[in-house]
């Protein structure tokens, strides 16, 4: 059993990856993205709020989230969870630290998923334009404008946290840019290891 965190910017894969850990190791995937576009759509204040934030590609408040996350902490954990898209600021790492050592948990890894900026635009545009040709609805942060911010949102708050994983010797590198089982083959080598 291992606990990680998938760090990278918007659209490295983090996503894509922590998905095919549920299937293949029935690890336990904890998306704060997934979380909050579920709250944007239960049409609470919580929710209102959540939507107005996300659509202009900024960060949700880190009470929000780190609430979040608290509670699925103190659900199953199957093969260990991965955390995809959290933290994603220096108080989130400090809070999920301060979590796991309240629930006797260890972080086993920290894998940063390495994607050059230009291949990142390219990817939520073509997932835009393959939602739209499937009648399916569109992310409303997945156009190239709110895609910038939420670019310059990571260069700033979530960046830092390579150094403060690098730091207690956790961060472990991998080339996303490779195709999607390669990346996976990455990340299975890393937990092999963990
Ligand atoms: P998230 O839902 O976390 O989404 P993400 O950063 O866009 O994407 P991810 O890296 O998961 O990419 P994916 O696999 O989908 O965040 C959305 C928003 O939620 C944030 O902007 C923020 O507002 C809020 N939020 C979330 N967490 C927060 C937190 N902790 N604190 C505050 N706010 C928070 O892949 C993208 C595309 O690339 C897909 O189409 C995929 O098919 C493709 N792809 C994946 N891997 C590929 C590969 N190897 N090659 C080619 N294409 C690939």
């Amino acid at each position: 059993m291992a606990n990680i965190i998938l760090l990278g910017p918007p659209g490295a894969g983090k996503g894509t990856q922590a998905k095919r850990l549920v299937d293949e190791r029935a690890m336990v995937q904890l998306s704060t993205g997934d979380m909050l576009r579920e709250a944007k759509t239960s049409g609470t204040e919580m929710g209102k709020r959540v939507a107005e934030v996300m659509d202009k590609g900024q960060l949700v408040t880190d009470e929000i989230v780190i609430g979040l996350i608290e509670e699925k902490l103190a659900g199953p954990a199957g093969g260990g969870f991965i955390f995809d898209g959290f933290p994603r600021t220096l108080k989130q790492a400090d809070a999920l630290a301060a979590l796991l050592q309240k629930t006797g948990q260890g972080l086993d890894a920290v894998i940063e998923m390495q994607v050059d900026d230009e291949a990142l635009v390219g990817r939520i545009v073509r997932r835009a334009e393959e939602a739209r040709a499937q009648g399916l609805p569109v992310r409303r942060d997945d156009t190239p404008e709110v895609f910038e911010l939420r670019l310059r949102e990571y260069y700033k708050n979530t960046a830092p946290l390579i150094g403060y994983y690098w730091a207690k010797q956790q961060l472990r590198q991998i080339d996303g840019m490779a195709e999607m089982d390669a990346v996976a083959a990455s990340i299975a080598s890393v937990l092999d290891k963990a």
